[in-house]
């Protein structure tokens, strides 16, 4: 017995606003699920966030609805649950895979949180946020016993488990049941097969790059489903991997090579099939952004679907490792770091004894400690020499440094969030 599973395939998103990112995470569906058909399967698990949004386009409904009569008219049935993309989080609230129920979609749900193919029980249970984890592992404990009797089980889940997602887990291992022979899992982005009780756990990961933090994982384990075999002796997964529609290209350039480099990625682009995104970061050196913005716009910007440039000059790497090089992030370290090229110890000291006043809210502390350091420096000194206009205050030459930025790890488009999530809409920030 064989059947495919696959998560997180995210029909709909529009990543960058880019209507070809929304046609790739289309086009990538239809590719697995020509690929399903041809491996023939007895049947399809979807463990969830199938759609971008609780709401889909017409769009997003029409590819799936035409890929599932495929997979219908193959004699291959699809099993559901829904992601916590495809869950408005309101009461009685039904996600978009109810549409197809009547098209045949076995939708594992609340009301009918099991089906059984042969002798294999398929059961589980829709998302659960985190403030209904109890009633989550009431369900788990359920379905493990309305699973005993039968000779193979199969539990799909749309949760983050500790062991895979520590910083955002519904779940930990432990509180998953232990009889399972294969645990349908959605949520985690990235590819993970592991062993758990007698069986295997698996995250068949999001089948298109759904944000940039997965490309490490895409370099080193590609993009697809799992073809699972089970029988009386073994569970055996196999990663079948699609390729996806256009390259995401990372590179960190130096500015001194800067011409050279742009010339090589343009000969290296003109070869793609499609355009890439590119993730380009220039440093080292003093630059103007603006310029080598403009440059890399005017020589790429016709070869590529999107650039995302980040700068890195001199200024700013040394800001890193001087960040870096503390072995703690203490602040006062860092000005004291930051402050050193004045030379003078009486002006660490006043920004540190400002910084602890200040940061305890006393303000007439500080406007003495203040007024006390001016005087020790400035009172006696002729008030024309230290720039002190009578009209306009303090000029320009006294300024301690007019080029300290803030924004020193801003994108040049920052204005445009790195990927827009329109399910704002809904109550819950969803990160998978
Ligand atoms: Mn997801």
């Amino acid at each position: 017995m064989k059947f495919a599973h696959l998560a997180d395939t995210h029909l709909g998103y529009r990543q960058y606003g880019l209507i070809e990112r929304e046609e790739d995470f289309y086009n990538v569906f239809k590719d697995m699920i020509d690929k399903i058909i041809i491996e023939s399967p007895d049947f399809v698990i979807h463990s969830g966030d199938l759609f971008e949004f609780s709401k889909p386009s017409p769009n997003a409904l029409l590819v799936f609805q035409e890929e599932f009569l495929k997979l219908k008219d193959n004699g291959i049935p699809v099993y559901a649950i829904a992601g916590n993309h495809d869950i408005l989080m309101r009461k009685n609230a039904i996600p978009p895979q109810v549409l197809f129920k009547k098209l045949g979609l076995n939708l594992i749900s609340r009301k009918n949180p099991y089906f059984i193919f042969d002798d294999i029980f398929i059961g589980g249970t829709p998302y659960h946020p985190k403030l209904q984890v109890d009633s989550l592992k009431k369900c788990l404990n359920i379905l493990s016993k309305e699973a005993e009797n039968y000779s193979k089980k199969i539990l799909v889940i749309h949760q983050g488990i500790d062991k895979y997602l520590p910083w955002e887990y519904e779940l930990e291992l432990a509180d998953l049941p232990q009889n399972f022979d294969y645990y349908a899992c959605g949520h985690v982005h990235t590819r993970i097969i592991d062993d758990f009780g007698g069986g295997k756990l698996a995250y068949p990961g999001s089948t298109e790059i759904w944000k940039s933090s997965e490309l490490g994982d895409y370099l080193k384990k590609k993009k697809g489903f799992f073809s699972v075999e089970m029988n009386d002796d073994f569970v055996k997964v196999e990663a079948i991997n699609i390729e996806l529609q256009r390259e995401f290209i990372t590179k960190n350039i130096q500015y001194s090579d800067l011409d050279n480099e742009i010339q090589d990625l343009k000969a290296y682009i003109s070869n793609l099939k499609n355009k890439p995104i590119i993730n380009l970061t220039v440093e080292g050196g003093n630059f103007d952004r603006g310029d080598v913005y403009e440059q890399i716009n005017k020589e790429l910007f016709g070869f590529s679907l999107k650039i995302r440039p980040v700068f890195k000059s001199d200024d700013i790497l040394n800001d890193e490792k001087l960040i870096e090089n503390l072995a703690t992030l203490d602040p006062k370290k860092l000005l004291a770091e930051k402050l050193k090229v004045f030379d003078n110890e009486d002006i660490v000291k006043l920004a540190i004894e400002l910084f602890n006043n200040l940061s305890n809210g006393k303000l007439e502390e500080s406007e003495k400690i203040s007024n006390k350091f001016f005087k020790e420096y400035f009172e006696d000194l002729d008030i024309s020499e230290m720039g002190f206009d009578s009209e306009m205050g303090f000029d320009s030459e006294i300024e301690f440094d007019s080029e300290i930025e803030f924004d020193t790890e801003m994108e040049f488009d920052d204005f445009e969030m790195e990927d827009p999530d329109l399910s704002s809409y809904d109550s819950e920030n969803k990160k998978h």
